[in-house]
């Protein structure tokens, strides 16, 4: 039986993606390379650092450690700029009256993305309050594929993981549900999620008896 949902946020709840998407594309070309859209799934739910070593690696480009400081400090910063302007039109369809239905239900809700910038956007589009525990980058210390993320979500609302289960639109964030021993639904295609659970287009097409159909036993 699920007794807490766990979310991702970029591409799960709000569509940040084609902010990062934009940041780094501006970085490429300052650099002197196109970075095309195909390119940017490889970043998505990757951290911050290592989204640049990709990047860096589709210029075929190598820097300093300080310089890769410096760059990722300017795309963030870029990156801020989009999010502050962001606001509650911008949550994905499903998003609100799923979180809402789980909190009617007793249901816990967490949150488990790898961003830093996690809060920010939680605020400007209302989401906080509907959370009962908010982990983000600032608070792991290894990144999806790893579990830390999910079982600290687990953790913090008190629901031992094999009655959690994890929402998410990247590959490395299912393989940490897995590996935290966790159920999960992948939000995109089943193509790029095989391993999940059960996969749909949206939080659109979820529910919590739907949950209860899936996740019986
Ligand atoms: P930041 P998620 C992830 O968020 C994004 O998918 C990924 O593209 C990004 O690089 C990462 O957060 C770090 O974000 O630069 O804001 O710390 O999908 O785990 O919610
Ligand atoms: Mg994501």
């Amino acid at each position: 039986q699920i007794k807490a949902c766990l979310f991702d946020l970029d591409g799960v709840l709000v569509d940040t993606a084609k902010y990062h998407f934009i940041a780094w594309r501006e970085l490429a070309e300052q650099l002197g390379f196109v970075f095309t859209e195909q390119d940017n799934e490889r970043l998505k739910g990757v951290s911050r650092a290592a989204s640049l070593d990709i990047l860096l690696e589709i210029g075929g480009l190598t820097f300093s450690e300080e310089d890769k400081m410096r760059f990722a400090e300017q795309k963030n910063n870029r990156y801020v700029e989009y999010i502050s302007k962001m606001d509650s039109s911008e949550i994905l369809p499903g998003a609100l009256s799923f979180l809402q239905e789980c909190r009617e239900a007793g249901i816990k809700v967490a949150l488990g993305s790898a961003s830093k910038n996690a809060m920010a956007i939680l605020n400007n589009t209302g989401l906080t309050p509907y959370f009962d525990a908010i982990i983000d980058g600032t608070h792991t210390s290894a990144a999806k594929p790893d579990p830390e993320v999910f079982l600290l979500g687990a953790q913090a609302v008190g629901i031992a993981p094999e009655h959690c289960v994890v929402f998410e639109d990247a590959e490395a964030g299912i393989l940490a549900a897995t590996r935290a021993g966790m159920r999960s639904i992948g939000i995109g295609s089943p193509e790029t999620l095989s391993e999940a659970d059960f996969v749909v287009p949206s939080l659109a097409q979820v529910s919590v008896s739907k949950l209860g159909e899936w996740f019986a036993a």
